[in-house]
């Protein structure tokens, strides 16, 4: 039956809210049979990179000198700097506040006991990280988060190659950078130690093959550099052929070594390497393997290097990099997030215009209450609920109960108004608003990934 009153319309959606099981379709947690790789506890909630670039905001300490320190006289100046001398208003900061409450730790956040947190943490551990990574799992109610595999970190992927299972709450997605930057050195030397030989465009090819068979990843992913471009090569061009290999005839590749043409090396010598492995191997295989390629666009990498991880800006970029990509891959789904407020309207328009788009979450400067409100309002208009309006991009463990707390509030502040925009056209239920829940959480992603194109 339709809500009575405005009363039971908001506590249904705060409830269905709360209660969903959501997809976090971007983070970077590992699971704990990763041991070194398995980020979890007081230590690394305070050395974040977040709260590590509002820590340097104000501090007086010298940068070089706080990176210098040990994780854990990191943990103790940052803590004395940003819930002592200050209050935590910061969403980063609320965050770990956050993490406090839900772990039972209140009263030492009231105290300000930090070494009254670090042995409940180490208590809240004791009946073993897999049931305690389940715990944080089951409390934030999330179904599954996929991770960010990056075939060319050695460490990282040793514990793939050992074949060393892990909970059914990870999925993978294989991180491929150097790829879209045309890094050819970081790519043969990842070759080189996975012994694949050959440096050529199919050795490239097998090697990233033979990674997707090992993992099975959700989709292909990388994050783009400031610079990230991408053109369409020129039809009437001498030296470009056409392939119709997405049978739309739009895509178009270069046949370097065709001699049939007398300026076909020339035009070969144009095309440097980076346009190469992306329109050689990361496109084409996307294509031939049918796995999505999910692009974060609109990261300035290290305008200040000295920060390390918290060094890195912002770009609002040309939308038309992303057009000629859908243009000329119909056949290739892209999943797209922008760190840009601006890009994230354009984004919403040309979602509207191609179905092999899926736009996803509020990344890293636009997760703040305020802009996902606004994000996830502005796509509702313009989109329905053709769109995942979160992922949560934690690096660990713990950041899964504050970062969907707040996402959650926030889609709650903007789901009472706008389903009571639909109630009153006439009426609306429960089972509706649950429909609108579930597909922005996880259900539309999923249907995208299953759409045949
Ligand atoms: O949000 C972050 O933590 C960033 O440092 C990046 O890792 C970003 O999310 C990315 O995946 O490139
Ligand atoms: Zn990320």
């Amino acid at each position: 039956s339709h809500f009575k009153d405005v009363v039971e319309l908001e506590s249904t959606v705060d409830d269905e809210v709360d209660n969903v099981e959501i997809i976090d379709l971007h983070t970077h947690l590992l699971p704990s049979e990763h041991s070194d790789k398995f980020l979890t506890g007081i230590d690394e909630l305070l050395n974040y990179h977040y709260l590590v670039s509002e820590y340097i905001m104000s501090s007086e300490m010298k940068v070089s000198e706080f990176m210098n320190l040990t994780k854990e006289r990191k943990t103790e100046v940052i803590w004395n700097e940003l819930f002592i001398r200050m209050t935590p208003v910061s969403e980063a900061t609320r965050g770990v506040v956050n993490v406090l409450k839900g772990l039972g730790m209140a009263k030492e956040w009231k105290e300000r006991d930090l070494n009254g947190i670090r042995s409940k943490f180490l208590a809240l551990r004791a009946s073993g990280d897999d049931a305690y990574e389940e715990s944080i799992f089951s409390l934030s109610k999330i179904k599954y988060a996929v991770m960010t595999n990056i075939p060319f970190s050695k460490e990282e992927m040793k514990h793939f190659k050992e074949g060393t299972t892990f909970s059914k709450r990870y999925r993978t997605a294989l991180r491929v950078d150097p790829l879209l930057e045309g890094d050819w050195g970081k790519v043969k030397l990842a070759m080189a130690e996975d012994g694949i030989k050959g440096s050529g465009i199919p050795a490239v090819k097998k090697w990233v093959k033979t990674w997707c068979s090992k993992i099975s990843p959700e989709y292909l992913m990388a994050s783009t550099p400031k610079n990230f471009t991408y053109e369409s090569v020129d039809m009437t061009q001498p030296g470009a052929f056409a392939t119709n290999v997405s049978g739309a005839g739009k895509k178009r590749k270069i046949e370097q070594d065709d001699d049939c043409c007398e300026d076909a090396g020339e035009q070969a010598s144009r095309i440097n390497e980076s346009s190469d492995l992306l329109k050689e191997v990361l496109l084409p295989l996307a294509e031939e393997l049918q796995l999505p390629l999910a692009l974060k666009i609109g990261c300035d990498r290290q305008v200040n290097p000295t920060l390390g991880l918290a060094g890195d800006g912002i770009v609002t970029v040309d939308m038309s990099i992303l057009l000629r990509l859908l243009q000329d891959w119909p056949k290739v789904k892209f999943l797209v997030t922008f760190l840009s407020l601006e890009n994230q309207h354009s984004a919403c328009v040309l979602k509207g215009k191609f179905r092999n788009l899926h736009i996803y979450g509020c990344w890293w400067y636009v997760n703040q209450g305020s802009l996902i409100e606004r994000i996830t309002r502005m796509r509702l208009e313009m989109l329905g609920t053709n769109f995942t309006f979160q992922h949560s991009d934690c690096r660990v463990l713990e950041q899964l109960l504050y970062k969907w707390k707040h996402s959650r509030e926030a889609l709650k502040l903007v789901l009472r108004g706008e389903i009571r925009k639909v109630w009153e056209n006439g009426g609306c239920n429960r089972a509706d608003v649950r429909k609108v829940v579930e597909r922005i959480t996880g259900g539309s992603y999923e249907e995208f990934l299953k759409m045949r194109l």
